[in-house]
């Protein structure tokens, strides 16, 4: 029998899925043809989806720690033995220190509303600290609303009508596959696709042309874009005056950006800028498909703030697939978070710890945070500073416990381990976050051993802490049904008919939106924000430290998903080891060859790589691809050891992209056979 599910993992389009259920156990899992955004194609990793649920080292019952923190011996325990122990370390807890030494680390191993928001309401209700969870694109969402407020940008689909495309520090051949089909399959009839990044990934062969820039410097090359524009008078005057506010005296200040000054800081040629400026101006309807890379730096919301104001120099947005893609897509939720998050359950403000410098908060003497929680979250693998996070991990007087389905790096860590479910064992409803859509899915077999979703592990701990709201006695699916039956305004934009046929399951796609209607305060573009601390957008310069010569940037792999998938012999074949790509110019005077093991080094860490000689990113930068767990790693450490906690300019916003580095010769042998 055949079912309908939905990929609850952190992509764009929450790909619809069929699974094929045989004797309790999914055993086949294809694309579900139906699927409005998908349309029947999936990716190869969930394609072999039910050999990671069936996994022989899923964890299939709840574990306490019998060896070291971080050396992974556990023994087997009972539900009520790991329920009691926690509950009665965290009333201790409470009472010693207060409830705000209890901290809980989530981010995006789940995606679907109820279990990734769900320990929300827990958390509240115990009065725990918050996590701010800003791992990701915060600072491309801050300087894209700046300008644009809550206007919904392109859906995807809208980029086959666009006649030149430029996409934007985005691998969407590995991120946004259907993206790619969107814009590829309308490029055989007409309009050009030119990819602007810090290194010819593998999305290059789906472009025309490959722009590479020097890492952080997006900003300057999309101001001197405009200072072609206004220079050729290709900007829109009358779609300025209707629709924007504040450009003249915008305008004023692009006298500075010349091509050539942006060629100095960029790396891009001063003619390359010109003719870039020049085909986007002269398009009928130029859009942008914008990745994440360029906002994960210091100046990462100020780069999305000037990149979006480009389609509103040009007037794109008033044509059919003119725009920006790849922020916010729908005006407000599809579904009404706080009914499952329950602000309302707290009772006093409490501290807030950025995701991004969990590993200073767990060292902070000052203010010792006693216990922590993490599900949905592998940070000794995805979050900056590595070292310092495994040595804030390692304290004894910390109580940790991790809710998870396998032994990952930072499971290894923790007192109590809790086995977790996958999202064919539970049911929840799917909101795609790069396209307007909403799908209902539920569980399609039962969990496997003891294993538990996040939102049947809260009922049983907040039973255990006394918790009586009625809340925490609903099942999953009473959740999912009032979450159905109370729609959100935007939701109720949708086919009655649609809206009524989702209760049983499957998806639907939202109406095509109104981009004109500009959804800032004033109704208006702006160019000039009163609002912000810088007023007046403008190239912000990431400070280089000059000790380190060479910028590295960390970039997503097609193979794995975050740290997800790891426990995939053959895409982690595929993948192969770590790599670093680096310039031959860079290289030579190094004395560093293709295949030899290197050192990329700054004050935080010394990693293993084995170097990956390309002409394929501009001399001075450095690009390691995908996330590694420590097994797999060269010498115990990965290339988040390199990546300081530092924050975005706006947003609170994770700065991975943004670390100066050096790297040397590890040792002479070569490695080729790797
Ligand atoms: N070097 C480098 N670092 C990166 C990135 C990069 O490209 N390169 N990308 C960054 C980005 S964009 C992001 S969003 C973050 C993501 O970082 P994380 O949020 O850590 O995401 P994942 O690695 O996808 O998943 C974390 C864990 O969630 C577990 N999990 C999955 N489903 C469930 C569930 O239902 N319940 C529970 N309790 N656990 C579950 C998985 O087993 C997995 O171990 O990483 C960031 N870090
Ligand atoms: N297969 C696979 N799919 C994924 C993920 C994955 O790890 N693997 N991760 C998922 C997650 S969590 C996310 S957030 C999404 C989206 O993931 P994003 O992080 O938005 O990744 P992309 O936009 O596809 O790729 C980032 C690109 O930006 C480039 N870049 C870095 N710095 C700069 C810069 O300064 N300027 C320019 N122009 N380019 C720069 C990098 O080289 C890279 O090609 O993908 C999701 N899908
Ligand atoms: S991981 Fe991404 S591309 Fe693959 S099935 Fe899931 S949503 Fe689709
Ligand atoms: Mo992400």
């Amino acid at each position: 029998m055949w079912e309908k599910a939905i990929c609850p993992y952190d992509c764009p389009a929450s790909c619809g899925l069929l699974v094929k259920v045989e004797n309790g156990k999914i055993t086949e899992v294809k694309g579900d043809l139906g699927h409005p955004v998908s349309r029947g194609i999936i990716c190869r990793k969930m394609k072999g989806y039910p050999a990671s649920v069936y996994h022989s080292e899923r964890i299939l019952y709840p574990m306490r720690r019998t060896g070291k923190k971080g050396e992974g011996k556990f023994c087997r325990i009972s539900w009520e033995e790991a329920v009691e122990e926690i509950s009665s370390r965290w009333k201790d807890i409470i009472e010693k220190w207060g409830s705000e030494t209890i901290l809980p680390a989530v981010y995006s191993g789940v995606m679907s509303d109820i279990q990734r928001n769900c320990g929300h309401a827990f958390f509240n209700r115990l009065g725990a600290s918050r996590i701010v969870m800003t791992l990701c694109s915060s600072a491309k969402g801050e300087g894209y609303r700046q300008v644009m407020g809550n206007t919904p940008s392109l859906s995807p689909e809208e980029l086959k009508d666009s006649d030149f495309c430029l996409v934007w520090g985005c691998h969407a051949k590995a991120t946004r596959i259907h993206s790619l089909i969107d814009r590829v399959n309308k490029k055989k009839d007409k309009g050009r696709t030119v990819l602007i990044d810090v290194y010819q990934n593998d999305t290059a062969s789906y472009a025309d042309q490959v722009v590479l820039i020097r890492p952080g410097t997006d900003g300057m090359l999309a101001l001197a874009m405009m200072h072609v524009l206004v220079r050729e008078h290709l900007a829109d005057e009358e779609f300025l005056r209707e629709k924007a506010q504040g450009f003249d005296e915008f305008k004023e200040t692009l006298r500075e950006y010349t091509v050539q000054k942006a060629e100095r800081i960029t790396g891009v040629r001063a003619d390359v800028i010109e003719q870039l400026a020049l085909e986007y101006g002269r398009a009928q309807a130029p859009s942008i498909l914008l990745g994440s890379g360029n906002s994960r730096y210091r100046n990462g919301a100020m780069t999305v703030r000037l990149i979006t104001l480009l389609p509103a120099v040009a007037g794109a947005w008033k044509k059919p697939g003119g725009g920006l893609c790849g922020c916010r897509v729908t005006r407000g939720g599809l579904t009404d978070l706080d009914q499952i998050r329950r602000p309302d359950f707290r009772k006093k403000p409490a501290k807030s710890v950025n995701i991004n410098q969990l590993a200073g908060a767990l060292l902070d003497e000052k203010d010792p945070i006693q216990s922590l929680y993490v599900y949905g979250l592998n940070p000794v693998d995805t979050v900056s500073d590595q070292n310092a996070l495994r040595k804030g991990l390692m304290r004894e007087d910390l109580f940790t416990v991790v809710h998870e389905r396998f032994l990952t790096d930072t499971a290894r860590y923790a007192d109590i381990v809790l086995p977790a479910t996958f999202s064919v064992e539970q049911t929840d409803i799917y909101r795609a976050y790069g396209y307007p859509s909403i799908g209902f899915a539920p569980k399609a077999v039962e969990p496997a051993g003891e294993c538990k979703s996040n939102w049947n592990t809260f009922c049983v701990l907040a039973k255990a802490m006394g918790f009586e709201e009625d809340f925490f006695g609903w099942s999953e699916e009473e959740m999912a049904r009032h979450l159905l039956d109370d729609p959100t305004d935007q939701l109720m934009r949708a086919k009655k008919e649609e809206r009524e046929a989702l209760r049983e399951g499957g998806s639907l796609k939202m109406p095509r939106e109104d981009h004109l209607r500009i959804e800032t305060k004033s109704g208006k573009i702006l160019f000039v924000n009163e609002k912000e601390k810088e007023r007046m957008p403008r190239y912000l310069p990431v400070e280089r430290e000059e000790e380190y010569p060479l910028h590295l940037v960390a970039v997503p792999s097609e193979y794995t998903l975050n740290s997800e998938f790891a426990d995939r012999e053959e895409l982690v074949k595929a993948r192969g080891p770590m790599t670093l790509k680096i310039h031959p110019d860079d290289a030579k005077p190094r004395k560093i060859t293709d295949g030899q093991r290197i050192f990329c080094y700054n004050d935080l860490a010394r990693v293993e790589f084995i170097a990956r000689l390309t002409p394929g990113l501009l001399p001075g930068t450095v690009a390691a691809e995908g996330v590694y767990d420590l097994a797999h790693s060269l010498n115990g450490q990965t290339v988040n050891a390199l990546h300081h906690q530092r924050l975005s300019d706006c947003g609170e916003a994770t700065t991975l992209n943004d670390n100066r580095v050096e790297i040397c010769l590890a040792r002479e042998e070569s490695l080729q056979e790797l």
